[in-house]
């Protein structure tokens, strides 16, 4: 099977699966390397010193696996219409509220593995998704899926950026697709102006270590006194700067994806229940879902925080407080 016909041939197992879009890259080197430096330098990856380790094959992807040869790079859309926290409740990003996506993209990308030793008669496949050390976002650029938008997110015409991206690199020879080379942002910059915290210090460049997405995930120590009231309602994550951008206002369908929807509201635990868990009631409650990645304490210092916001709120509201 030649490289023109095996691309056909994934894009269309990739829709079968239920991939939202498909499309191929090579390993070269990442366009986006020296702004991943400048990043770095400046500190902005905070705690996150997987980055700083990382960075060698995310500027060279070639070094992941030198036998690689093409990266098949797929897109999951993974919204729904936001349910609102039931009362005493946290806000958790959408992409936390079903399974664990890493589990569901890994399992969804072996099948797709499987389908091309099928037809190609053999490969070698290797799959990625967020843990690894590809830089996702600039291989689905560069396979044509969309660009990076002020946001630092990859946005796809039509569909949004309420995506997660997965990465299948294999020693086969696929044809890759034309990069996606427009910026679609325009002069708009909703995204910059809402986040709650300033987390982007420019266009495209995200202060991480003011991210709720990382204060409430990645950081595991104390969240900084002056960010605590800014983290507002979100226990796990964060949406605003992808809510406010018109592209998902606009194109965001619900995910066809049952395993990403979220559990009943009153399922999830409050955030009293959450401050006073032990492990084995953390696991038992967290078990196959994202959130498992703050831990128990995590947790529970971001609950924490949350009581102390609606403290604070509610005493702003009640002139007898
Ligand atoms: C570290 C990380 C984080 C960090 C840092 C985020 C960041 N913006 O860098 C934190 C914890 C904050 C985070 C948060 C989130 N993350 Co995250 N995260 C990652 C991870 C592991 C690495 C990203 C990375 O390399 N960052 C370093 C920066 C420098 O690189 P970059 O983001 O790839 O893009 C840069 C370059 O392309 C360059 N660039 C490109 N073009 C241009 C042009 C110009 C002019 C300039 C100056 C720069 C520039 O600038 C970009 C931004 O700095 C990836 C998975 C992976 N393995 O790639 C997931 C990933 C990016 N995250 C993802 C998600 C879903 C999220 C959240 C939405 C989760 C949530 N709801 O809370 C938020 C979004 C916050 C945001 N606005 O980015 C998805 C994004 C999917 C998509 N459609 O884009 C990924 C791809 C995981 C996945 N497999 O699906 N994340
Ligand atoms: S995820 Fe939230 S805190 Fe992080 S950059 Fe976007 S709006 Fe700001
Ligand atoms: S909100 Fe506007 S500037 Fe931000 S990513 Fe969306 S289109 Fe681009």
């Amino acid at each position: 099977m030649n490289a023109v016909s095996l691309a056909a041939a994934a894009k269309a197992a990739a829709q079968d699966l239920g991939y939202e879009a498909c499309g191929i890259t090579d390993l070269a080197e990442s366009q986006a390397g020296a702004a991943l430096t400048r990043w770095l330098d400046r500190g902005l990856h905070g705690e996150m010193r997987y980055m700083e380790r990382q960075a060698p094959v995310r500027r060279e992807p070639t070094r992941a696996w030198p036998q690689a040869r093409s990266a098949i790079v797929v897109l999951d859309n993974y919204y729904q219409p936001h349910a609102e926290p039931a009362p005493g409740r946290g806000r958790v990003a959408r992409y936390a509220l079903g399974d664990d996506y890493h589990s569901v993209m890994s399992a969804k990308l072996e099948q797709l593995a499987a389908r091309l030793v099928a037809v190609a008669g053999g490969g070698q496949f290797r799959a990625y998704v967020d843990a690894g050390p590809l830089p996702e976002r600039e291989l689905a650029r560069r396979a044509g899926l969309g660009w990076i938008g002020k946001n630092t997110m990859l946005i796809r015409p039509a569909v949004g950026s309420f995506t997660f991206i997965g990465v299948l690199l294999t020693d086969l020879e696929l044809a890759p697709d034309e990069p996606f080379e427009a910026d679609r942002c325009g002069t708009c910059r909703r995204c910059l102006d809402a986040c709650p915290t300033g987390a982007f210090l420019e266009p495209r460049v995200l202060d991480a270590t003011r991210c709720i997405s990382y204060l409430t995930i990645e950081a595991r120590g104390a969240i900084p006194e002056p960010l605590k009231p800014l983290v507002g309602d979100w226990l796990f994550g964060c949406d605003v700067c992808q809510d406010v951008c018109p592209w998902n206002v606009r194109f965001a369908t619900e995910t066809g994806e049952s395993r990403y929807l979220t559990r009943p509201a009153s399922d999830w635990p409050t955030l009293v229940e959450i401050v006073a868990m032990t492990e084995r009631a953390f696991d038992e409650a967290f078990a196959e879902t994202s959130l498992e990645r703050a831990g128990r304490s995590g947790l529970a210092r971001n609950a924490t925080v949350l009581l102390e916001n609606a403290q604070a709120r509610g005493a702003a509201e009640c002139p007898a407080a």
